[in-house]
């Protein structure tokens, strides 16, 4: 049996008393707990920023990496022990900003990997400056005269590409982000999870604020209609859908892809390369480079 108190960290918080992401911490918590993970079976990964300080206040396996790199460390990770269940956990700054190039082929390649996107509309670590989903006309810190360009809208830009698992949360309701993360992590291939993250420090609204525009997805919602997923996401007026918005179709991930030949096992339990076999590749590489 697992319980919460198995994820009990022991690493000071730098996060702000009250801040939304302790919400966040306690649904990733629950749904390991409801999903019987053990710490070993999982690692989080992520890069810099205060949603990326996540994974230090659980006791599991992690990866902190470089700004915007989380996605290319966990692919390694998926590749190199496919057993693991593996978890980004950053925020839209690092995801979507420094690492929207790594998020984007990640739609294309599908590892089996969950990214947690925390979206609290701006840089919180470095002080409240404009990130890719601040919204036209907010001022920031740096964008004193107000946001000029539009928001980028990484959910539509998942669906367009056929993400087998796009959801989104909000940190104001723990029971529900547990759910969606339990859903996404079942699921086989990229699953992408965005959490709205109202910031009480940074933030220009307060909770109230997100709460009378946030609501549930109904019974009557087909995420499998790419279509009307697409539709749902692109209207950003001034309400905020959430719950699973679109279920693609299934794809090979991709150590599937990758592994084909070489078996489910993690690579630290293959037989070991003989020293032989390592200087036959070395001569193959000296010879091909020879010749070009
Ligand atoms: C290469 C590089 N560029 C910029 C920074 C400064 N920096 C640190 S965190 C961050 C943004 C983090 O934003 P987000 O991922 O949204 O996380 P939040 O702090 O809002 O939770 C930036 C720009 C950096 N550390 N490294």
């Amino acid at each position: 049996m697992v319980s919460i108190e198995d994820y009990k960290g022991n690493v000071e918080f730098q996060w702000c008393p009250g801040c939304s992401n302790f919400s966040i911490l306690n649904a990733i918590k629950m749904a390991f707990v409801e999903l019987e993970k053990m710490p070993h079976e999982l690692c989080l990964v992520s890069g810099i920023g205060q949603a990326a300080k996540l994974p230090h206040y659980l006791r599991c396996n992690f990866f902190n990496g470089l700004h915007g790199r989380a996605i290319p460390a966990a692919l390694g990770i998926h590749v190199a022990n496919p057993l693991l269940t593996t978890i980004v956990v950053t925020g839209e700054g690092d995801c979507y900003g420094e690492g929207g190039n790594h998020f984007i082929h990640a739609l294309r390649r599908n590892p089996d990997i969950t990214a947690v996107v925390h979206n609290n509309e701006f840089y919180a670590l470095t002080k409240g400056q404009a990130s890719p989903t601040t919204r036209i006309g907010e001022r920031r810190t740096l964008q004193i005269q107000g946001v000029e360009i539009a928001p980028l809208n990484m959910p539509a830009i998942a669906i367009a590409h056929n993400c087998p698992f796009v959801a989104r949360g909000f940190a104001g309701d723990s029971m529900q982000l547990k759910s969606l993360l339990v859903e996404a992590i079942k699921n086989p291939g990229l699953s992408y999870v965005e959490v709205i993250q109202p910031c009480i420090t940074w933030g220009t609204h307060p909770l109230s604020w997100y709460k009378e525009r946030v609501y549930k997805l109904g019974g009557d919602y087909d995420p499998t209609n790419r279509q009307a997923a697409l539709e749902k996401v692109l209207d950003t007026d001034d309400k905020i859908p959430t719950g699973i918005l679109f279920r693609g179709s299934p794809r090979k991930t991709f150590a599937e892809r990758f592994r084909k030949e070489i078996t489910n096992r993690p690579l630290a339990e293959l037989e070991p390369v003989s020293k032989e076999k390592i200087s036959e590749f070395i001569s193959r590489l000296r010879m091909s480079s020879t010749l070009q």
